[in-house]
């Protein structure tokens, strides 16, 4: 097996998460590249769940190498309540299958006061986040006021890190009405941390590049979705990473020839968490069936997810710029009993016709979207673990997703279990 980069190629709970799993039986090293624990990905493994954030989802395999590249946003705390909760699980994590680049940037919970201040004082123009701090952290990032993994080694460098960051933190609180940071108790709670998170600080664009040569096989684990992408999504509805595949190699230190394959997941329909335009989003009994069947709640944050009919207006622009090579198909058993099924192909914006989303805000709340019918299948295609056992209907619906969207459907997944998915090519 190539390299492969795993990217949503929706907004993002397309189902990343057991692909991710399965893939990574074939892989030796699994590498989250951007986002942090924003990201809620579920694995069901014999029956029982595992509910991640910001490890990869291949930690839960035996053998592997778990990486947290660069590009990442850590909050070390969550880290370690993550890692508690799967040791209660009977996943054993250690610097023995998980590295975390040495140059991540942290979360502190500086972050997430400021994300929550913000969300709160936008009122109906909220975008909607997790609440984690995602945004504020790349904020400091690019602003070159981060502190990173490696800084936690050296008092000094921390003191100086810290000077730099509350100075910009501080007045930026008093403006939204909070208390100014308490230094000496988030030194010490990063001081406190140190050790233990260092334990697991690697050069991990070195480790990788050796892991290549020595023939290796990594698997890259997009989180998110394309359409939140910082520069391609629907801006300023957007997470503040890039989700596309190219940063899987600037999110970890391999450059773009280590990749092989980019694998797109793609859900058979649409859904979408947080405000921003979504063209075919239903407001009805259909798009409450979609949720009540696909259970389609974040794994974060609980909150209910918007759903609507499948796109491929959107999805080929995402796997264009993504560079998408196959998709995975998910979630087909949760369009079982429909009658009919639409399919949108393409937009119409003051009369004229689209075949992509244009970038300008004022369009993009004009879409109408323009749809095609197909007949649905009442049969249960639940669990399908081969193409023969699917209804004709549904093999006519994937075939013509794959012709809208100009890719080919690599793996079809059939239910959260590992082993109902069926491989096409
Ligand atoms: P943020 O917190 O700054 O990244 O939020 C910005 C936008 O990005 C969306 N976003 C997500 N959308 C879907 N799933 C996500 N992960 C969790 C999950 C979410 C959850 O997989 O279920 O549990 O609610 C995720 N992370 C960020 C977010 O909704 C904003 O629109
Ligand atoms: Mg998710």
């Amino acid at each position: 097996m190539a390299n492969v980069v795993v990217v949503g190629a929706q907004w993002g709970d397309e189902g990343k998460g057991k692909i991710v799993d399965w893939l990574s039986e074939r892989a030796d090293v699994i590498a989250r590249f951007q986002g942090g624990h924003n990201a809620g990905h579920t694995l069901v493994i014999d029956g029982e769940v595992f509910k991640l954030s910001l490890l990869p989802s291949g930690i839960v395999r035996k053998g592997k190498m778990a990486v947290i590249g660069n590009g990442v946003v850590l909050d070390p705390w969550a880290l370690f309540t993550e890692i508690d909760k799967l040791a209660a699980q009977g996943v054993a994590i250690s610097p023995e299958n998980l590295m975390i680049a040495e140059n991540a940037p942290l979360i502190l919970p500086l972050h997430q006061d400021l994300d929550r201040l913000r969300e709160e004082a936008a009122g109906a123009s909220k975008i909607g986040t997790t609440g984690r701090g995602i945004g504020p952290a790349y904020e400091d990032k690019v602003g070159r006021r981060a502190i990173r993994v490696a800084d936690l080694g050296d008092e000094e460098t921390l003191d100086a890190r810290l000077d730099r960051l509350l100075a910009h933190h501080d007045p930026l609180r008093k403006g939204l009405g909070a208390e100014p940071i308490d230094r000496a108790e988030l030194r010490a709670k990063l001081l406190e941390i140190a050790p233990k998170l260092l334990a697991y600080a690697q050069p991990v664009w070195k480790v990788l590049n050796d892991d290549r040569r020595a023939g290796k096989r990594i698997l890259f684990e997009g989180a998110q979705g394309s359409l939140l992408d910082i520069d391609f999504g629907t801006y300023p509805y957007v997470t503040s990473s890039t989700t596309m595949s190219g940063m899987a190699s600037t999110g970890t230190g391999l450059g773009p020839s280590s990749i092989g394959f980019v694998l797109g997941i793609v859900k058979a329909y649409t859904t979408r968490v947080g405000s921003g335009p979504f063209p075919t989003e239903l407001d009805d009994a259909d798009g409450q069936r979609l949720g009540e069947r696909g259970h389609e709640f974040g794994t974060v944050t609980g909150r209910k997810r918007r759903c609507g009919w499948f796109d491929a207006v959107l999805v080929r622009q995402t796997c264009a710029i993504s560079g998408v090579n196959g998709i995975a198909l998910t979630k087909l058993d949760v369009l079982d009993g429909f009658d009919t099924l639409k399919i949108c192909v393409g937009y119409e914006i003051d009369g004229k016709k689209y075949d992509h989303l244009p970038t300008a805000a004022a369009l993009q709340a004009k879409v109408t979207p323009i749809y095609e019918e197909m007949e649905g299948w009442h049969e249960s295609t639940q669990g399908a673990r081969s193409w023969a056992q699917l209804p004709a209907a549904a093999i006519k619906y994937v075939r013509r997703i794959e012709e809208l969207i100009q890719c080919p459907v690599a793996l079809l997944s059939t239910s959260p279990e590992r082993d109902d998915t069926i491989l096409v090519t």
